[in-house]
């Protein structure tokens, strides 16, 4: 009998793709659907599986729903990758994204408390937890201070995941995923604003672009590659947590040479720095540590940033070319 698997934020970059795994490795895949408004596929539809998931209508807001949705799927596995994971929006609204990010993933394991005990969890904390905290590369054993509304939030799911597993013996794992990016990548994330951005400047359609604090570094890796580090991390017999990253850093201002060079460009032409896109705290460097996962898992990553940039200009300019 195959596997089956139940996803929250199924239509989101990472839900897609590990979506697009897991149909691959012969699960059946059920997703959640939050419908408070008209929902995006296109994800689903550009990985050609929206007809082979199946939808349950519920929401991390409404324990109800999840308890049902855990029911009626009866998973083997359930990543809780849902989430308002955008780290600017977190200021505008706070509480929402504590609703969803932090008792989102209570009301998630208590389903699975309720329901079935014995399904294998995976929970998507993230980088943003160590913050203000610099190492000389960030690992499992960092310490945590976090410097936006979502990363306090993440932190919360993520010791609620920890202590779900200590206090209930529940398979539970997290993830601690470094910025992940790809062509399925949201327009408000910083490489496919600029992805975007160069192809239209390319096309002539749009002539600058407004970017916060570009001295900002990040470890980025490819979404499609991470994805199989949390499926990997749910077929251990003993769930624990992993740093998952490249172990390389790049300013964002790097990181728009490489897209505009690609075509062509200058970015000095074309960056214009606007105070709006600066955030009221801001985590200036991230560098992440993947030796456990490595060494755990046999993870690594496949794609290097000029890669994954060079890939996400190039389905950019597909995309604004046909527009
Ligand atoms: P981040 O990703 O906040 O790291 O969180 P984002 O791409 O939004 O920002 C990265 C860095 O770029 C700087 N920056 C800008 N960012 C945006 N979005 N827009 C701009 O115009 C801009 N100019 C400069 C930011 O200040 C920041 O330093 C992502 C999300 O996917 C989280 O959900 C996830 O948990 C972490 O990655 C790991």
């Amino acid at each position: 009998m195959s596997k089956r698997a139940l996803i929250t934020g199924l239509t989101g970059q990472d839900g897609a793709y590990l979506a697009q795994l897991l149909l691959n490795k012969g699960y059946e895949v059920y997703g959640i659907i939050a419908r408070r408004s008209t929902p995006t596929v296109w994800r689903l539809d550009e990985l050609g599986i929206r007809e082979e998931i199946r939808f349950i209508e519920a929401d991390l807001a409404d324990a109800a729903s999840l308890i049902r949705a855990v029911q009626q799927s009866q998973p083997d596995e359930i990543y809780n990758l849902g989430a308002q994971s955008f780290v600017g929006t977190s200021w505008n609204q706070p509480l929402v994204t504590a609703d969803i990010d932090a008792l989102g993933v209570t009301r998630l394991l208590e389903a699975i408390r309720l329901v079935k005990p014995d399904a294998r969890f995976y929970q998507a904390s993230t980088s943003e937890m160590f913050g203000l905290i610099q190492a000389e590369r960030q690992s499992e054993t960092t310490p945590f201070y976090p410097r936006s509304p979502y990363g306090v939030a993440k932190l919360y799911g993520h010791w609620i995941t920890v202590n779900y597993r200590e206090s209930f013996k529940l398979h539970a794992s997290s993830g601690i995923l470094f910025n992940h990016e790809s062509p399925l990548r949201g327009i408000e994330f910083v490489t496919r604003k600029v992805t975007d951005a160069v192809a239209r400047i390319k096309f002539g359609k749009q002539k600058e672009l407004r970017l916060g604090n570009i001295d900002a570094r990040r470890d980025w890796g490819f979404a499609g590659d991470y994805v199989e580090a949390m499926w990997l991390m749910l077929q251990q017999d003993t769930p624990d947590d992993y740093v998952v990253a490249t172990g390389v850093t790049t300013t964002v201002r790097t990181m728009c040479e490489i897209a505009f060079r690609h075509v062509g460009l200058n970015p000095d032409d074309h960056i214009v720095i606007d105070p709006a896109f600066f955030r009221p705290a801001e985590v200036d460097v991230l560098l992440g540590n993947p030796d456990k996962a490595r060494a755990k898992l046999g993870w690594t990553p496949k794609t290097s940033l000029e890669q994954l940039i060079t890939m996400m200009v190039e389905a950019d300019l597909r995309r604004v070319g046909k527009e």
